[in-house]
């Protein structure tokens, strides 16, 4: 993979980057995409499963797939993908990673303040009192639980479609990336709103908005340049060239 001189000087230069990740970056891991053709349960599609309604008609069949989302994760590991941006993290003073993913993995692999978009599939809560619900009672619990101060059904601490991003979490992704010159979108599909509204934000900002993907998406005509490829190979040689800039600046 040949990286451009353009490419080159904005992996040198940036002072203040934002990265915007989704699925594409677990699926090194072994955490299948939403809209990949391996699909990620049986023939529902996530929009009819990870929604409110979906929830209050057939509360066991939601929670047996988170159940199963929630075990899927718990079984693999962070991939080369992660890695790599705990490094960029440690290289850029100003750095900011946001991710639509729910899996945990950009924390389990090192990364700090990640901003989720999404909420976080190993947080569980009751959807009346709003209580926390222990690991294990929900562990121990194929159907879906109840809480055991009040009752009520216990649901995953994600956003579900039809439901508002955490409004800290999103103001900060905003934030980011009105403010960095260089915006990596890694391993999306460009299709949920607002969150894929933040790679044009950049752009219109004067970010260099770097795509990284298996496949060109709705959002390649959008950004400043579009590398194919699996994110777990691209990052850590972004990485690199990175150092190799910087290191070769300070010498
Ligand atoms: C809201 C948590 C407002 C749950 C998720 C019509 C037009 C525009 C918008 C809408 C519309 N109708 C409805 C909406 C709004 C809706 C939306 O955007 N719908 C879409 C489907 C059209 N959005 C919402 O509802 C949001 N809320 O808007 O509220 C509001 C206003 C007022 C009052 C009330 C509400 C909430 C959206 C959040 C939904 N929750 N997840 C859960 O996970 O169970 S979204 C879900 O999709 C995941 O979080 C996931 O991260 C996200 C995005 O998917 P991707 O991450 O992009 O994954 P995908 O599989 O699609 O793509 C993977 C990519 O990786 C591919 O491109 C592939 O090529 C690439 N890849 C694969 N392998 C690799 C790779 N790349 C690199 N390397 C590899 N190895
Ligand atoms: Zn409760």
């Amino acid at each position: 993979m040949t990286i451009s001189k353009n490419l080159r000087d904005r992996l040198s230069d940036a002072e203040s980057v934002c990265v915007l990740t989704g699925a594409g970056i677990s699926a090194e891991s072994g955490v299948p995409t939403f809209r990949g053709e391996q699909g990620l349960w049986k023939k529902f599609r996530p929009e009819e499963l990870a929604n409110v309604d979906a929830f209050m008609r057939n509360p066991d069949l939601v929670w047996e797939w988170y159940s199963y989302r929630r075990k899927v994760v718990s079984e693999v590991q962070p991939n080369p993908g992660h890695f790599a941006i705990v490094e960029m993290q440690n290289l850029i003073r100003d750095f900011t990673l946001v991710t639509q993913n729910v899996d945990n993995l950009h924390s389990r692999a090192g990364s700090r303040g990640v901003v989720e978009l999404h909420g976080n599939i190993t947080r569980n809560y009751c959807i009346r009192c709003r209580r926390p619900a222990s690991e294990e009672l929900v562990q121990k619990s194929d159907k879906v639980p109840v809480c055991s101060h009040c009752g009520g059904f216990i649901r995953p601490d994600v956003v579900w479609f039809g439901e508002l991003l955490p409004p800290r979490a999103y103001e900060e992704a905003e934030d980011a990336a009105s403010r960095c010159d260089l915006f990596l979108c890694v391993g999306t599909s460009g299709v949920v709103y607002p969150a894929a509204s933040l790679p044009q934000m950049a752009k219109e900002h004067g970010a260099f908005v770097l795509e990284i993907n298996a496949e060109y998406t709705d959002l390649s005509p959008r950004v400043s340049e579009t590398l194919i490829g699996k994110a777990g190979e691209i990052l850590p040689l972004l990485v690199r060239v990175m150092k190799e800039e910087r290191h070769h600046e300070q010498t």
